[in-house]
This record gives C-alpha cells, sequence and structure tokens, in this order.
C-alpha cells in the first residue's frame, strides 16, 4: 500500500520557501471550501438546492443554486483570514474587498466557482477554477490592479472536479498535482503527483455545431485535427477521438491525464470567444505550461495577456504543445492571406 499523503502535508512539505503561513493556509481554505461544495454538489438531486436560483449572473447566465452556493462558501471560506487582500469571482460584477473589520493579506484570489454549471441537472461533471496572485501593493487594500495580472505572474492556479470522484488539482510552479477526495475520512489524498501532459494525444475537444461560425483558418485546423483538409505544418494530425462533454474542467481534466486539446475558437459572434481570462483560462494555462503542455488565444500565449477588464473573454486553445501550436500556425497563414487579398 503506497504511502497515504494528504493535501495538507503535501503543501506543508512542498511550499515554496518564499510562502510560510499566510499561502500554505489559503491553499487549505480552498481545499476545505472544495470539500463544503461537493457535499452538495453530490447531493444535487437530493436536496432542495437543485435548479435556478431565480438570479442572472455578470455573465448574463441564469444562476443555477449551487454556483450561488460555491461562490458563498468560497467567499465565506476566504473573507476573514487575513490571507488576502482581494477576490474576484466569476459570479459577482465587481472585484470583492475584505470587509474592513478583517485583517487583509498579501494575495489575490480569483476563482470560477462553479463552471459548467448549466450540466448540473443533468448529472454532468462540474469544476471549480482558481488562481491565486500576490497583491501589487501590500500596504493597500486590494484594488482592480491586485486581480488584473497576467496568467504568467500567478503563484498558484487549480480546479476542483466534482466528478465521479472529487478531485483536486493544483501547482505552485513545482509541478502539477492531484488529490482525490475521501468521503470516509474527509481528506483529499495525493492521487496523481507531478502531472504531465502525455505524448500522443488522444482526443480533440470543440463543439463543432459551430464550424460555420469560425474563421477559414480555424476551420482548417479543425479539419486538420479531425485527419481532413491540408497537413499543418507538413506534419499530419496525430490519430485521435473527439470528446466534447461541454464542461471546461472536465474536458480539460481529460485532456491533462489523457493528452488532447481543447477549443473554443472566436466566432463572428463572439469575437472574444466565450471562456473567461481571468478565472478560467488564465489558472488553466499555468497549469497546462507546468504539465509541459501549452496554451494559446490563437496568437499568443494565453500566459502574456494582461487582462483590462474583470470579465473579459479569450478564444482558447489548451492541451499538448504541438496541437497548440498548430493552431496558431494555421491562423498565421490565414492572417498572412488576409493581408494578401
Ligand atoms: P458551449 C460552460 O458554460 C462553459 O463555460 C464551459 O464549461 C464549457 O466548456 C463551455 O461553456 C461550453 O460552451 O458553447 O459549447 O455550450
Amino acid at each position: 500500500m503506497s504511502k497515504v499523503i494528504t493535501i495538507e502535508r503535501f503543501i506543508l512539505d512542498h511550499q515554496p520557501d518564499y510562502a510560510r503561513g499566510e499561502f500554505t493556509n489559503l491553499l487549505y481554505d480552498i481545499a476545505l471550501a472544495a470539500k463544503i461544495i461537493h457535499q452538495n454538489t453530490s447531493r444535487a438531486g437530493l436536496v432542495d438546492i437543485l435548479g435556478r436560483a431565480g438570479g442572472i449572473n455578470v455573465q448574463g447566465e441564469e444562476q443555477q443554486k449551487l454556483d450561488v452556493y460555491a461562490d458563498d462558501v468560497i467567499f465565506r471560506m476566504c473573507d476573514h483570514t487575513g490571507r488576502l487582500c482581494v477576490m474576484a469571482s466569476e459570479e459577482q460584477e465587481e472585484i470583492i474587498h475584505i470587509p474592513e473589520q478583517f485583517r487583509k493579506g498579501s494575495y489575490a484570489l480569483v476563482y470560477d466557482p462553479l463552471d459548467g454549471s448549466s450540466n448540473i441537472d443533468v448529472n454532468v461533471s462540474i469544476g471549480t477554477i482558481f488562481g491565486i496572485y500576490r497583491c501589487k501593493d501590500w500596504e493597500l487594500r486590494g484594488r482592480l490592479e491586485d486581480v488584473l495580472q497576467p496568467a504568467r505572474d500567478l503563484v498558484a492556479a487549480g480546479y476542483v472536479l466534482y466528478g465521479s470522484s472529487t478531485m483536486l488539482v493544483y501547482s505552485t510552479g513545482q509541478g502539477v498535482h492531484g488529490f482525490t477526495l475521501d468521503p470516509g475520512l474527509g481528506e483529499f489524498l495525493l492521487s496523481h503527483e507531478n502531472i504531465r501532459v502525455p505524448e500522443p494525444p488522444k482526443y480533440y475537444s470543440v463543439n463543432h455545431s459551430y464550424y460555420s461560425r469560425w474563421s477559414p483558418g480555424v476551420q482548417r485546423y479543425v479539419d486538420w485535427l479531425e485527419g481532413r483538409g491540408e497537413a499543418g505544418n507538413n506534419q499530419p494530425a496525430p490519430s485521435m477521438s473527439a470528446r466534447y462533454i461541454g464542461s471546461l474542467v472536465a474536458d480539460f481534466h481529460r485532456n491533462l491525464m489523457r493528452g488532447g486539446v481543447f477549443c473554443y475558437p472566436a466566432e463572428r459572434s463572439k469575437p472574444q470567444g466565450k471562456i473567461r481570462l481571468l478565472y478560467e483560462a488564465g489558472p488553466l494555462a499555468y497549469l497546462i505550461e507546468q504539465a509541459g503542455g501549452y496554451a494559446s488565444d490563437g496568437r499568443q500565449s494565453i500566459l502574456d495577456i494582461v487582462p483590462t477588464e474583470l470579465h473579459q473573454r479569450t478564444p482558447l486553445f489548451i492541451g499538448n504543445r504541438s496541437l497548440v501550436q498548430e493552431a496558431e500556425a494555421f491562423l498565421r497563414q490565414e492572417e498572412q492571406e488576409m493581408a494578401q487579398a
């Protein structure tokens, strides 16, 4: 029987030298919030928490009760601990200030409390995504500048996948590590140490029903992924299967574990795509690079995009480096053709 290592033990043993206490405890707080959210997502059909909360979030999306619940859990776990200077949530229009009565800390937390929530009622896996930055000015209480940072400046990122089991996967810049919740113990136990994106990739994930909305370059890229059309950089695509769950964290996790690429390209009606930069694409880009992969908006690394608005969106290609760089090659070729037209 391999050693039983709890996430608390692992965090303690692997905390970066610069971050003792505050940073380490912040990761504990997130793990605890995940356990609490798990309690309700695993019983969504049983307690009166299913279905719509009646509200509409900043994205103009109907809020499911679990969205609202998860957002509240993370806020309550983190607002009073003195570890954060500010928070930003997918469910909140503005930044979330630390209440005046509580000491402020040195970190900023950005999060999507429950991504893929439209899948809740049909029992499809959903997820929480988070990223942690250092505050820009430790003397001031949190400001927008503390969260509008490029993902390359993250000090930690991770997600929780509420699926056939509940897993917490995170990185503090020292590799990507996965922990599976043992509901009996109430502990996240180390189950996947130092995850690396495998080669060759097995899957590609894209909502093919949008094909007609994409630019010619994206259409040619997806044709290439499917083994049709012209070769990319003179290399045929590896033979892959299509898998698209419609829940970003679930699609991302499968591709992280088996190799693959997730694509949510720009469309004529969504020139910036659908995926949010700050608390979805950014943290996942940090993780995939830590696991040996790459994430791009089709032209540049997601890690280098400096956010200008809390809820801004970005086109996203994320997974094995070779597959994502091929997307950039097709889009470069498209730009050259347009410039010559
Ligand atoms: P579509 C869920 O709403 C989400 O933001 C991601 O979790 C998911 O990958 C994507 O939207 C699915 O979007 O347009 O394919 O239904």
